[in-house]
Parts: C-alpha cells; sequence; structure tokens
C-alpha cells in the first residue's frame, strides 16, 4: 500500500520540523492527484451549471455531475441513480430525512430509537424533529466494552419505534455495529432505519440492498473527496413519498404564483445549484478507491488499528477504549494522568497530526467519565511505520509528563 502514498502530495512535507504523519482521517482524509486532477479539468473544460442551458458547456457539466451520480450508486449497490440525492456531507444528508421525512411521518407516542455512540451529526437532527413531532428519543445502551448491547434491543424495538438510526463505525470507539441484523429486527417492527455510513463509505464494501437500509448517509471528503459533497441514498419507495425539505429551482415540475408541483427524486431534495464540481471530485475518488479495492484497503486499516490498539495498551500509562475486534481503522485513548489535549499536543509538536477532543459524542464521554480522549485514525496511504513511530512518541509523552 506504501506505493499509493505518492499519489497524495500533502504528505510529503514535514510538521514542525518532522515528517508528517497524518493520522487524523476520520475528521477528514487526504486527496490524491486523481482527484485535484479532475476538479482542475472539469473547471478548466466543463464549468457551466447542470440540467438547464442549451449549450454544450451545460450539457457537459450535466453529464459529468449525473455520470458521478451512477458511480455513487454503484458503489454502495443502489438500485438506480435516483436513490441517490447529493448532498454538502452526511449531516446535511441526516437534516433532509430528519426535517422531511421526520416532519412528515413523526407523530406524538412515536419512538425514534438511536444508540448511545452516535455523532452529534446523528442525534441533534432527531432532537429537533421530536421537540417538532412529539416524537420520543430512545437510546439502545452500551456493553462494558463499548458494542451495542443486542439483547437490551428486544426491549427496545416496540411497534412504537418508527426509526431506527445508528452509525456502523463509531468515530469515537471505532466499533463496527452489526447493520445488517439492525436493519433486519427493525424491519421486523415496521421501523425506517437510517445507517450513518460518514466512517465507513470509504473503508469498507456497502450494498445497501444486502444491508437493507431505507436510507444511508455519507460524507465524501473522509473518502479522497472534497469538502461540500456527500450522499443520502433513500430507497426509492421511501423517497417517492417523502415531502422536499428545501424549495428553489431545480425541484419543481411548473410554478404559479400560489404554489407549485415538485419533480420526482432526486431533484426534488436538490433544490439551487448543486456542487458539481464537488460531485464530479466523488465521482474520482470512487474511482480512485475502486482501483485499490475496498476489501484491501478495510484489511490495511483493520491491521493499522489492531497494531496501534495491541501496541498503545502495552505502554504504560495508557489505556485503548472500544473493542479490539471487529473494529474500524481508528483508536481513541487516554492517560492516566496527561490531558488529552497535552497529549495532543505533545503529539503535534513531534509531527504526528491526532484529534484531541470530545470527538462529537458528548454524552457518551460524559457517560464514560472523560473530558476527551486522542484519536488515531487510519487511511490507505498509513503505514505500520507510522504507527510504530505514534508509539515512540506516545512512549516519550509518558516519560515528559511524568
Ligand atoms: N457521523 C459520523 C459517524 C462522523 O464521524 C461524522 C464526522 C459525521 C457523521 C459528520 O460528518 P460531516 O462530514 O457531515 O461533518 N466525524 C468527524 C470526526 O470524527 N472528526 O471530525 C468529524
Amino acid at each position: 500500500m506504501e506505493a499509493f502514498r505518492a499519489d497524495f502530495p500533502i504528505l510529503h512535507q514535514e510538521a514542525n520540523g518532522h515528517p508528517l504523519v497524518y493520522f487524523d482521517n476520520a475528521a477528514t482524509t487526504q486527496k490524491p492527484k486523481a482527484v485535484l486532477n479532475a476538479l482542475l479539468h472539469y473547471y478548466e473544460h466543463d464549468n457551466a451549471n447542470v440540467h438547464r442551458g442549451l449549450h454544450l458547456l451545460s450539457n457537459r457539466a450535466t453529464e459529468a455531475f449525473e455520470r458521478a451520480r451512477a458511480k455513487v450508486a454503484s458503489y454502495i449497490g443502489a438500485a438506480s441513480p435516483e436513490e441517490i440525492i447529493f448532498t454538502r456531507g452526511t449531516t446535511e444528508a441526516i437534516n433532509l430525512v430528519a426535517q422531511a421525512w421526520g416532519g412528515a411521518f413523526l407523530k406524538p407516542g412515536d419512538v425514534i430509537l438511536l444508540t448511545e455512540m452516535e455523532h452529534h451529526s446523528n442525534l441533534v437532527p432527531w432532537q429537533q424533529a421530536a421537540a417538532k413531532t412529539g416524537a420520543t428519543l430512545k437510546f439502545i445502551p452500551l456493553t462494558g466494552s463499548g458494542t451495542l448491547d443486542m439483547e437490551a434491543l428486544d426491549g427496545l424495538l416496540t411497534p412504537e419505534v418508527k426509526l431506527l438510526a445508528f452509525t456502523h463505525i463509531s468515530n469515537f470507539l471505532g466499533t463496527v455495529n452489526p447493520a445488517q441484523e439492525l436493519c433486519t429486527r427493525a424491519r421486523a417492527v415496521g421501523a425506517v432505519t437510517l445507517v450513518d455510513a460518514a466512517q465507513s463509505a470509504g473503508h469498507l464494501e456497502l450494498d445497501v440492498r444486502a444491508l437493507g437500509c431505507d436510507f444511508l448517509a455519507f460524507s465524501g471528503h473522509k473518502m479522497c473527496a472534497p469538502t461540500g459533497i456527500g450522499v443520502l441514498y433513500g430507497r426509492a419507495e421511501i423517497l417517492d413519498k417523502t415531502p422536499p425539505w428545501q424549495g428553489g429551482g431545480e425541484m419543481i415540475l411548473s410554478v404559479r404564483y400560489e404554489s407549485c408541483t415538485y419533480k420526482p427524486a432526486p431533484a426534488r431534495f436538490e433544490a439551487g445549484t448543486p456542487n458539481i464540481a464537488g460531485a464530479v471530485g466523488l465521482g474520482a475518488a470512487i474511482d480512485y478507491i475502486n482501483g485499490i479495492g475496498r476489501p484491501r484497503i478495510q484489511a490495511h486499516d483493520e491491521a493499522l488499528a489492531l497494531r496501534a490498539f495491541e501496541g498503545i495498551t502495552e505502554l504504560p500509562g495508557y489505556r485503548v477504549l472500544g473493542p479490539q475486534s471487529p473494529r474500524g481503522g481508528l483508536v481513541s485513548f487516554v492517560h492516566d494522568s496527561i490531558h488529552p489535549h497535552d497529549l495532543t499536543s505533545f503529539c503535534d509538536q513531534k509531527g504526528l497530526a491526532l484529534r484531541g477532543g470530545h470527538h462529537c459524542n458528548q454524552p457518551l464521554m460524559k457517560k464514560l467519565g472523560f473530558p476527551s480522549t486522542s484519536r488515531a485514525s487510519f487511511y490507505l496511504y498509513n503505514t505500520p511505520g507510522e504507527v510504530d513511530r505514534m508509539l515512540g512518541i506516545l512512549r516519550e509523552a509518558d516519560r515528559f509528563f511524568a
């Protein structure tokens, strides 16, 4: 995999006088030249607005935009490109579902079932939907090792549950949730399912039909694509009955002064000029990832996470949170006596980019009793040698702060 490092120009620099080690991939990944070139090519050759101009460039831009939609559809096994809605990212995709679907179908007495390990993006929109509709929030608890308590699910999955929304991989604990089983069991009580695939889409193979989910959301920037582009997959039957959430150009069939009629999905959910270049970049990112192969990326990321898990666990003073396996490509850890912010800053001084903070998981962080943690998250261009360098720096920090 080390050969792929050459595709990422940004990796080849020093940080604070040391070779950069970029371990903040759960926040955002770096972009390969293939994606940067696709953006440049689009702006140098094809740039125009989509779906409207009757001219050559507009037609080329529209074709590039729709080609990207088709690539996304096949990347996640959707039945057709009409099931793919372009959004700003995971956050906007979930807000779309919470406001448009939730606003239309949730009512007092209904239950929105989440898990205790959701990113704020898959929590706050549901708090808002609950406040507006009178629905109630409930949470699948965690076991001591940081996995979902699947036995508690039996009692929670009552007919009142109208929606189960859960993260595929926790961006805080690294836990991989049993997405297919969760969707099957939710469907058995008639609940709609939403999978937050922000931490899985760039790392492992996804097949929305095999998962059996109704909605799935992810962000391009966590899988080699630019920021500002993301995806909401919605099963055709459910999108057909979901009303729009934003109004504007491109989402209407005809408009009178007092009222209008809407286009079918996905246009109904894409009001205004979309992020055309972002979609083109996402298409290029998908080609790039497919060229390597997700099973290879997944095996690589998981091997780095395991190496880090075992290495950090053996260091004096440190503890890794979450289960050892199965685990996505990240580790969150704490030291007995060093504040995570001091530790993360110490690492930065050595050229190692970690994330320190609450990782947008404040309720769980509070429940577990930590102010924050340090997190290392890996991607296809990281190496075992970099993990070993991190272990050396963490050992140094233990001595430095003693
Ligand atoms: N869901 C999960 C599981 C995430 O990890 C993130 C971002 C989001 C949703 C939101 O994605 P966005 O692209 O819309 O912002 N996670 C992180 C992180 O772990 N550090 O920074 C952002």
